[in-house]
């Protein structure tokens, strides 16, 4: 964690607290997510969500403009933008830090002119130009682990050692923004839960997450609603609070300082009993 002190990410100018679990909403202002698709079809209706999801303790929001669930259609840039702009411009002011949700340098350029602090690529920042873009911004970024893409990444996914092929390819990745110049204290890392990973890979790195700490950023996970979480307990998308929030839970226990969940009322309430008990002795009133 960068320096000496309580552990933070700098979010262009704020400071996010990470010394206790902080939890990212979903904001998916797309047709198609998997499960909060078409919800927030209009631009009242998806800042109404934010509004909500900060009142229920998010401390980040996070605007996603394209679907990347398994066998997605891409969208063009254009498209992206339009759906994303008009949110991240209505979320200026907001009490909670703004990310954006995409692996497009356009998008990432508009939504930063915009007033975006975070920008959350799920494909580790690997796109072409990506990098000098967001190098003198002073965003905090996250970087996740994809095998593959979207439209390929359900096909068969394989790994000698999982946990040591997410490992090595963040420690690339991290190498690639140290070198661009990027302060540290602005990155955190995921290993990128159902990206090109079977059920018994994403309870791999789960069981294993604490591994993720030999890279010295915060671990941020994505778990809610999760299909790995639909295999295990059969149920349907609608229907995965209770293992969502069991699955948050496990990854705080295993050192993940973010939780992004579409279910943030119970993911804090998850959050403040585990930092609650996980807290040093002394710390506790
Ligand atoms: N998962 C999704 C999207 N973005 N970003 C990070 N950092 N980590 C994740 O695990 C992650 C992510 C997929 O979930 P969702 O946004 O709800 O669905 P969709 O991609 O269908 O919009």
């Amino acid at each position: 964690m960068p320096g000496n002190g309580a552990p933070f990410l700098s979010c262009r100018g704020r400071r996010l607290d990470l010394s206790r679990p902080a939890v990212m909403g979903v904001l998916n202002v797309t047709p198609d997510s998997f499960s909060d698709g078409g919800r927030h079809a209009t631009v009242a209706a998806a800042v109404a969500h934010a509004r909500r999801m900060v009142d229920e303790g998010a401390a980040i929001i996070d605007v996603g403009g394209e679907s990347t669930r398994p066998g997605a259609r891409p969208v063009d840039a254009g498209e992206e933008i339009a759906r994303v702009l008009p949110v991240v411009r209505a979320l200026d002011g907001i009490d909670a830090v703004v990310s954006v949700d995409t692996m497009r340098r356009e998008v990432m350029a508009e939504a930063l002119d915009a007033g975006a602090h975070m920008v959350n690529d799920v494909n580790g920042l690997r796109g072409e130009g990506v990098i000098g873009l967001v190098a003198d911004s002073g965003c905090a970024l996250c970087v996740m682990h994809m095998l593959g893409t979207p439209a390929t990444m359900a096909d068969d996914p394989s790994y000698g050692d999982v946990v040591g092929e997410v490992l090595s390819f963040l420690r690339g990745r991290l190498r690639a923004l140290r070198d661009a110049g990027i302060g540290e204290d602005r990155v955190c890392v995921d290993p990128g839960f159902g990206f090109g990973k079977t059920l018994a890979h994403n309870c791999e790195l789960l069981a294993r997450l604490a591994d993720l700490g030999a890279l010295g950023r915060p671990v941020l996970v994505g778990l809610s609603r999760k299909s790995m979480l639909g295999a295990i307990t059969g149920r349907d998308v609608d229907g995965r609070l209770c293992a969502g929030v069991a699955a948050a839970t496990i990854a705080l226990a295993h050192g993940a300082a973010i939780v992004r969940t579409h279910d943030v009322a119970a993911t804090v309430d998850a959050a403040a009993v585990f930092a609650r008990v996980a807290a040093p002795a002394g710390a506790r009133a």
